[in-house]
């Protein structure tokens, strides 16, 4: 299968660089505040496993636009000429280093590449672009239009009147926005420009959907793993000579905790290497929930359910054993967030530990004593563990590699962020939940988890219906 290329060229600081990274998935594309980002002309192969779909080439900006175009009106006889004109332009000067950034830029044009043109529609046209334009007219290769607006301005009319007159298709695309929907809407338009003949497009359009529901499909195995090991997970030690019960909990309670900690970490982790992202940063900040400690108390408050719906859930879910219910009228759940954030600090732990997870002293047949805590007992705990999963996946699925900030909550959480999950998903899950806690769960409560998850994640097939 042949591999399509598409040089990404324009002005300099147009976002040229950031809709590569966006189309190819990549992070190491160099992106910029200041013009002249991009020196020379990079190619990023987008793969889908081992399969190269498509190449986009990552180039400087024109800059001396208006020479070129009057070496080649002074060198044209006529339009038949104009293209190979563009190539001969690129040979004479390969090595002349005041047009070192058309050369990087055309070189990709005159091997065959198909042409993405970017502008910025928050500034507004003039006809400074208008040679550039021209140039690429020349080279007749296909060639579309991207307006990506860099601000808050709007020129995007004027823009498309003039685009018009060079590209036979001009679309709007920011580059930092763009979610799947939009990138698939950008390669059904170059598949158009293609035309029909060539499949080659579609086919890559129908392999990214494939991807989609693939990763879809596996972010929900990966939720569902971290939940049926953080409900179930307790932590056991032999009391040693000398140590009470009471500092044993305490110390089995620190672990607990942490190691629910590092399985929700590196879940997490695992959802954004699914979506190809390696070491992604995560905001620091107390208002950022993403990065909130899962024992924060904001965290039960922003991601578990809310005092009502936990009973009404218990209720109807008829999942609650009597312990789990006396628990919740008795105000235990709603105490816990403050409960636990003593925990973490040390202080109060020993009322936490009956609080937040099942304690248990055993004798041995020898005659010592095994401490146990956990599974985390306490009612919200899953609603907020699915929560927080929940809107992880979410920030980093519409994310784009174009954007280089930290991950962090764009002030989207609703209190109570599981009470969005509808109530019949939310009774099934109570009912899996109960099961996951009491170490009650088969292989097919899993496979109803992950259904339930899969569900909750959104569709692939529907993904591309909103392309700009
Ligand atoms: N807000 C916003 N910023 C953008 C957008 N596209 C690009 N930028 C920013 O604009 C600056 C330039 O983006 P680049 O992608 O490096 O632009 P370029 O055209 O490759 O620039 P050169 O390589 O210097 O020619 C960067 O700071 C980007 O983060 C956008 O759609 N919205
Ligand atoms: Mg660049």
């Amino acid at each position: 299968m042949t591999v399509p290329v598409f040089a990404v060229v324009g002005h300099p600081n147009k976002g040229k660089s950031s809709i590569v990274a966006t189309l190819a998935e990549r992070s190491d594309v160099d992106i910029g505040p200041l013009p002249g980002t991009t020196r020379t002309s990079r190619r990023f192969t987008f793969a889908i496993g081992d399969n190269a779909q498509y190449v986009l080439v990552d180039t400087p900006g024109f800059q001396r636009a208006r020479d070129v175009i009057a070496w080649m009106q002074a060198h044209a006889t006529d339009a038949s000429g104009r293209a190979e004109l563009v190539r001969l332009f690129v040979e004479a000067h390969r090595h002349d280093p005041r047009f070192a950034d058309e050369i990087e830029l055309l070189t990709p044009v005159v091997d065959g590449a198909s042409i993405i043109y970017v502008v910025d529609g928050a500034k507004p046209y003039s006809p400074d672009y208008e040679q550039e334009m021209e140039i690429l007219r020349w080279t007749g290769q296909p060639r579309m239009a991207l307006i990506n607006r860099i601000g808050a301005g709007d020129h995007v009319d004027r823009w498309r009147q003039a685009l018009g007159q060079y590209f036979s298709l001009v679309r709007e695309f920011n580059a930092v926005q763009a979610d799947f929907a939009a990138r698939i809407g950008v390669l059904r338009a170059l598949a158009e420009l293609h035309g029909d003949a060539d499949d080659t497009l579609p086919r890559v359009i129908a392999a990214m959907q494939r991807e989609r529901r693939r990763r879809l499909d596996a972010s929900a195995g990966i939720i569902c793993g971290l939940l049926s090991s953080c409900l179930a997970r307790a932590e056991r030690s032999l009391l040693s000579g000398g140590e009470t019960v009471e500092t044993a909990k305490e110390k089995l309670v620190t672990r607990l905790l942490a190691s629910l900690r590092r399985e929700e970490a590196s879940a997490r982790a695992a959802v954004e290497s699914v979506y190809g992202y390696h070491g992604l940063e995560r905001e620091g900040e107390t208002l950022d929930v993403v990065a909130s400690d899962l024992f924060a108390q904001s965290s039960w408050e922003l991601f578990g359910l809310s005092r009502r719906t936990l009973l009404l859930t218990a209720a109807l879910g008829g999942a609650a054993a009597g312990g789990t219910l006396d628990a919740l009228v008795g105000g235990a759940s709603m105490l816990l967030g403050t409960v636990l954030g003593g925990v973490v600090g040390g202080a109060g732990a020993l009322l936490a530990a009956d609080e937040l997870a099942k304690v248990r002293v055993l004798g041995t047949p020898l005659g010592g004593k095994v401490v146990s805590v956990g599974p985390v007992s306490a009612p919200n705990f899953p609603w907020v563990l699915i929560g927080r999963a929940l809107l992880h996946h979410r920030l980093v699925s519409e994310r784009n590699h174009a954007r280089r900030e930290k991950l962090a909550l764009e002030a989207r959480a609703a209190q109570h962020a599981a009470e969005a999950i509808p109530e019949t998903v939310r009774r099934q899950l109570a009912v899996v939940f109960d099961r996951l806690r009491r170490g009650a769960s088969a292989e097919t409560d899993r496979q109803r988890l992950t259904d339930l998850l899969r569900q909750m994640l959104g569709g692939g097939d529907d993904d591309d219906q909103t392309a700009n």
